[in-house]
């Protein structure tokens, strides 16, 4: 037997003496319980009760029964939502015309999130948490509008339009992928292609896949839990998220907790983690950048309830031998990693055709594919008595005095408005970037409750902010000099993407990027894709809270540095621009003076990041104090 798992033989004598247990044994539709999920299904339920978060193991077996239905139920909804403008809740064959005449979904991925998604619902119940989440495959996000609808968390208008039972889930079907586009011009429905400000509890877009990865470490605050869903397909082929080792810290971050959806596919070809030795790959590469991999079955809902909630118990007691002085940073950081096939629980699975359609025609015009669709999502209905039941089980955040996941705290972030440091304007000639150099080192000062961020490709003495690299210093494990810490406040890797996105993440804190003109080309994407979600919080009337912050381009082509043309390129001003003002602006001071005007300006906006173009090198005092203000 295991030294510390019991083996099935255990397993099926302890079933004899818990129903409850046999029960959910069983398996539901295409969910099936391998014999290591059970002992950890085992051992976790044992382990709730004597934390006092269940009144005991009979109640736990009964959760992860309903666990399985929410499930099950949530993958047929998301086949629906890709082939059909009806669902019938009887269970009852789908004719011709209720299918759509142009299905479109992110079917394979969307349903291996569904275990996930439901599975990360299912643990908040069961410890009375609410804890944040993202999804770095954000074309997957009928899973979680799927999950969300069916359990009630929704924002007002889409409990308006989607809340009342089978007419609403009829309106979410046919709203999904309709483009359809309001008189006014806005989107018709509340519903968008990824996750998007109607998405409960939704933080981040995952549109641009990568960008996920580089940020989920850098927003949970101590207190807080976050739970990433990540992609193989952009984990294995970016750079970036393997560095969060040497990033996180528990002085000043909750527990980030990466899980990876390994579902073998791209679109048009095998991940390199679909095979065997690619799998033993990457776990060898995570191990060697200071991850802790936890390999588990992604097929089943309960193995994911399990590997998150043993990763929070590794987490912390690493953090706890850190503090006895055992362990040093970089701390081991727990990494799940959930094996399944694209596309599990329905037709088509493990083939490149489940990316987005797996069936082989459509169900409107093909009979064949027709059957196909009413035959496989048989196994995943369940009755609506059975459902009610289900989601009793799950749906306790009054009971247990808890936020609904739509409003968990990562999701509704409202730093307070900082305190303003003095402002020292000039009249000798100096950097612009003294400006900065001084006010941010002050700012930070003045609210030492409000987290600091500087995202530095590399280049922070050369862009003249050496009391910004002296005070807050560069994050490392091992100090090299007085400008390193482990403590460090500055992120610093020679990859903008990964730079910028710190601070990005840093909704509830201070923030600060420089970097020379051409390379925030690099940065583009990301800050397009954070704005665009703050746009469409501003338009849904629920606005973005964090901290405006300037991202500042130097080197730039009007002041002809030493690096020339090289270095210059004015594609990112011009590219933010073309973006709404109020979430974008675009900046050029000419001297210290009025550069200075502008940050308390910038730091007080909410929302809005501003693009700054400022020459480093010394320059003659154009304005005074009260020219520049
Ligand atoms: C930066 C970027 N490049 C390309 C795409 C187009 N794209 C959308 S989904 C996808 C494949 C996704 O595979 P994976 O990341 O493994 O997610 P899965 O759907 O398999 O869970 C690609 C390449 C994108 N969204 N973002």
């Amino acid at each position: 037997m295991h030294q510390i798992l019991p083996s099935l033989a255990d397993l099926n004598e302890h079933a004899k003496a818990e129903p409850a247990f046999a029960q959910w044994q069983k398996g539901y539709g295409p969910i099936e319980h391998s014999a290591e999920t059970q002992a950890a299904v085992y051992r976790l339920a044992h382990q709730l009760v004597q934390a006092g978060m269940q009144p005991n193991i009979a109640t736990v077996y009964r959760i992860l029964g309903a666990l399985d239905k929410i499930t099950a139920a949530g993958m047929s909804l998301v086949v629906h939502m890709t082939y059909a403008n009806k669902i019938h809740l009887d269970g009852s064959d789908l004719t011709a015309e209720e299918f759509k005449v142009q299905p479109e979904g992110h079917t394979g991925g969307s349903l291996n999130m569904v275990p996930g998604y439901a599975a990360y619902m299912a643990l908040n119940a069961l410890t009375g948490e609410t804890r944040g989440w993202l999804m770095g495959q954000g074309h997957s996000v009928a899973a979680v509008e799927a999950l969300n609808i069916l359990l009630g968390n929704l924002h007002p208008e889409q409990q308006e339009a989607y809340g009342d039972g089978e007419e609403g889930i009829n309106r979410l079907l046919q709203d999904f992928y309709s483009y359809e586009i309001a008189a006014d011009g806005s989107m018709a429905a509340p519903l968008g292609s990824h996750v998007n400000p109607h998405t409960a509890g939704g933080i981040i877009e995952g549109g641009y896949l990568g960008f996920a990865e580089l940020q989920y470490a850098h927003m949970p605050l101590p207190g807080e839990k976050l739970v990433a869903f990540l992609s193989d397909g952009a984990a294995e082929e970016q750079r970036g998220s393997d560095w969060i080792p040497r990033w996180w810290r528990a002085e000043d971050c909750g527990p980030a907790l990466p899980i990876m959806i390994a579902n073998g596919r791209r679109i048009e070809q095998r991940t390199e983690l679909g095979t065997l030795e690619g799998l033993k790959g990457f776990q060898r590469h995570l191990r060697g950048c200071g991850f802790d991999p936890i390999e588990f079955d992604g097929r089943d809902p309960a193995a994911f309830v399990c590997t998150i909630w043993e990763m929070e118990q590794r987490l912390e007691r690493r953090v706890q031998e850190k503090d006895s002085g055992i362990l040093s940073y970089p701390l081991p950081i727990p990494y799940g990693i959930a094996e399944t096939t694209k596309g599990f629980g329905f037709y088509g699975d493990d083939e490149n055709k489940a990316h987005n359609l797996p069936l082989p025609g459509n169900p409107y015009s093909d009979e064949r594919s027709r059957e196909l669709f009413n035959t496989h999502v048989k196994p995943l209905y369940v009755s609506p008595d059975d459902m009610r039941e289900a989601l009793a089980l799950l749906n306790t955040h009054k009971a247990q005095d808890r936020a609904l996941e739509r409003d968990n705290p990562l999701a509704n972030r409202y730093p307070k408005m900082p305190v303003q440091p003095q402002l020292h304007y000039r009249d000798d000639a100096c950097s612009t970037m003294a400006a900065v150099d001084r006010y941010f080192v002050d700012l930070v000062a003045a609210n030492p409750d409000l987290r600091p961020r500087v995202g530095n490709p590399d280049e922070l003495a050369s862009n003249r902010l050496t009391e910004v690299l002296k005070t807050l210093r560069h994050r490392v494990s091992e100090p090299e000099s007085d400008l390193e810490a482990i403590d460090g406040k500055i992120i610093t890797v020679l990859n903008e993407e990964a730079v910028v996105s710190a601070c990005l993440a840093n909704r509830s804190g201070l923030n600060l990027v420089a970097s020379y003109e051409a390379f925030c080309v690099k940065m583009l994407g990301a800050v397009r894709q954070n704005l665009i979600y703050a746009r469409q919080q501003k338009e849904i009337g629920r606005p973005a809270g964090w901290l405006g912050w300037p991202l500042i381009a130097t080197s730039h082509t009007w002041e002809n540095g030493k690096n020339q043309q090289s270095h210059q390129d004015t594609t990112f001003c011009e590219a933010l621009l073309g973006e709404m003002n109020d979430v974008s602006r675009v900046l050029f001071p000419a001297d210290h003076n009025s550069m200075l005007a502008l940050l308390p300006q910038i730091y007080s906006a909410r929302g809005q990041i501003s693009c700054v173009v400022a020459a480093k090198r010394d320059r003659p005092a154009y304005f005074t104090q009260e020219q520049a203000e």
